[in-house]
């Protein structure tokens, strides 16, 4: 068979490939140390005159060449085939695939809403190890040395030295200790407490504080940031109350209220019939903590407030165990 005569026979096989398999069949009939081209090379080698070597040798090639085009055209005309049969299968009127989302844990979502908060206040966030020293979580904020807090029995206590921390104060501590003031800081964090777990109680919760240092801070100033706080957490329409309290690190001390977001301070079950939800403690930063950081309690001033995260969620959403924040439950965590 001449190359011209193989070559309409290789257009008039490769026009009858319907599939796959005529395709890899074609192939093999040519391709290959076994394929038709490669026998052709080997005859040509038995050619003597050198000219006619030459003109057969071109043309056995060309033969090649041309084989390879028609090779790669129909693998790419059958894969188009196989899309086009693939498309015609989808049908569009099925609906989607339930994709099942995950969401932001609820007492999560409540710690970035505080934190958003105050960051439009222009607060910035700090954060500490939750394994303190007894230092940074009691005496530096001016905790005495017999005070009831650092009681075992409300603590623990790693060594004479460590203790896991019972709450986010000591964050700030070690702010003021590297920083000069203005500062205005929010230490949001996970606390530790020796308390057994009830439906208001648990060993880990969590806690956002803030504090604000500068010249002449006042109470006002203080009464001004939580009442916006409250106001953009809980509600424009309610109302916040403060009445005197203690800590060791503030003096002097504030209990803050926001209305019962249940009634709205007409009296419920939720407020126990007082209106009122207690949801922050605060104050004016004790002269004896600046002290402790090396801060002139003569020339700056500055307030604290510190707030339990869990607390402030439950009484937002009307939760009343705590407890189901830590079960996983997902019918309790999919309503957030
Ligand atoms: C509460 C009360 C409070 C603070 C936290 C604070 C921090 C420094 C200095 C002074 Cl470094 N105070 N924090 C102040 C007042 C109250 O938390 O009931 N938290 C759940």
């Amino acid at each position: 068979m001449n190359i011209n005569e193989l070559k309409e026979q290789m257009k008039n096989e490769a026009g009858q490939i319907k599939n796959e398999i005529d395709l890899k069949n074609f192939s093999a009939k040519y391709k290959g140390n076994n394929g038709l081209i490669s026998k052709l090379f080997q005859e040509l080698k038995k050619i003597e005159n050198k000219d006619e070597k030459k003109q057969k040798g071109k043309e056995i090639n060309e033969l090649k060449q041309y084989f390879e085009e028609l090779l790669a055209e129909k693998e790419k005309f059958l894969i188009e085939k196989l899309r086009e049969e693939e498309l015609k299968n989808i049908d569009v009127s099925l609906p989607g695939y339930d994709i099942k989302k995950g969401k932001i844990h609820p007492i999560t979502q409540v710690m970035e809403e505080i934190k958003s908060i105050f960051l439009r206040m222009g607060f910035s966030i700090a954060e500490g190890p939750d394994i303190e020293k007894d230092y940074y979580n009691f005496t530096a904020l001016n905790f005495p040395h017999d005070h009831p807090a650092r009681d075992m029995h409300d603590t623990f206590k790693i060594n004479d030295e460590y203790l896991l921390r019972t709450h986010t104060s000591p964050i700030q501590v070690r702010v003021m200790e590297k920083q000069k003031p203005p500062l205005k800081i929010i230490a949001p964090g996970r606390v530790f407490r020796r308390d057994a777990i009830d439906a208001s109680h648990s060993p880990v919760f969590h806690q956002v504080e803030g504090f604000m240092v500068d010249k002449n801070i006042r109470f006002s100033d203080l009464k001004g940031v939580l009442d916006l706080f409250t106001k953009e957490f809980f509600g424009r329409e309610l109302k916040t109350r403060f009445r005197p309290s203690f800590f060791p690190f503030t003096e002097p001390s504030a209990e803050v209220d926001v209305q019962c977001v249940n009634c709205k301070g007409q009296g419920c079950s939720a407020c126990k019939q007082t209106g009122w939800l207690e949801i922050l403690g605060a104050g004016m930063i004790h002269p004896n903590v600046f002290r402790a950081v090396k801060y002139d309690p003569e020339k700056w001033t500055g307030f604290a407030f510190g707030m339990g995260v869990e607390r402030i969620a439950m009484l937002k959403y009307g939760i009343n165990d705590l407890r189901l924040f830590y079960e996983n439950d997902l019918r309790f965590l999919k309503q957030f």
